[in-house]
């Protein structure tokens, strides 16, 4: 079994196969990434055997999901579709996506990512995952301004980081993009002071990100409170596609 590596850089456990409990456990100190694993029925039971899976999506358009899966893609040539407020969905499009938390906006997001790779292009972008408790180390100074810190979001103000009764460490969830989209909005501004902390915090979790590039078949399995992710652009023609799945926490 691959062993936690010290120092700062946000951990992936890259593996060939691994068990459902050793991936629960693993996910608590790091990313989980299985080569070779499977189609959507693997990816299905997976997820499935973690908790209880959630409409894999906010404010999109029904046809975008079935419930369950929804499919990353490059869509439109790049201009991608909108979601219900009339904003691209980023996943849609050719942008880069910058670090974030799935289901930013809802009041309890998704507790695990699971992407799946399902082309078979040879393109390789990577995903870039980033552990919000080791980029939170890097910034003792601003620890209480950073927790209780509160953002802007298209379903009003979210905190930063939440304690939950049977969760050890606080929830956390972060979403540069929407937030500048959302900050001018009346009732849900931003304080000045916060600007600054938001700007450290980013930089932070740039600084200890790490790059893995997801090859055909290969998933990638996140803890969503813990870790945020994103990627860079794509090619406008790219045929990668990504399906996604949300599992939601059992633990309230
Ligand atoms: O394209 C990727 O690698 C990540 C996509 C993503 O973050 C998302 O769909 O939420
Ligand atoms: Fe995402």
């Amino acid at each position: 079994m691959a062993k936690p590596q010290l120092g700062t850089a946000t951990q992936v456990y890259v593996l060939d196969r691994a068990t459902d409990k050793t991936i629960l456990e693993m996910i608590q100190s790091g990313a989980v990434l299985i080569r070779r694993f499977g189609q959507r029925d693997q990816l299905l039971k997976l997820a499935s055997s973690m908790g209880e899976l959630m409409q894999p999506g906010v404010g999109m358009p029904p046809e975008l999901h079935d419930g369950f899966v929804y499919t990353v893609q490059v869509r439109n040539e790049g201009s991608g579709l909108n979601d219900v407020h009339g904003n691209p969905i980023i996943s849609s499009t050719n942008r880069a996506f910058s670090l974030h938390t799935d289901g930013f906006n809802l009041q309890v997001p998704p507790r695990f990512v699971l992407l799946l790779r399902v082309d078979n292009d040879g393109q390789s972008t990577p995903t870039v995952v980033s552990s919000i408790e080791k980029a939170l180390a890097r910034l003792p100074g601003l620890r209480n301004s950073i927790e209780s810190l509160m953002m802007p979001s298209a379903r009003g103000p979210v905190r930063f980081s939440e304690f939950t009764a049977n969760h050890l460490s606080p929830r956390y969830r972060v979403n540069m993009e929407e937030v500048e989209r959302w900050r001018d909005v009346s009732d849900a501004c931003l304080a000045e002071e916060s600007d600054d902390v938001l700007a450290e915090l980013g930089s932070a979790l740039n600084a200890v990100s790490t790059a893995v590039v997801l090859e055909p078949t290969d998933i990638l399995v996140l803890d969503n409170w813990r870790m945020c992710h994103g990627r860079p652009q794509l090619s406008k023609d790219s045929r990668r596609r990504l399906e996604r799945v949300w599992v939601a926490s059992r633990q309230a």
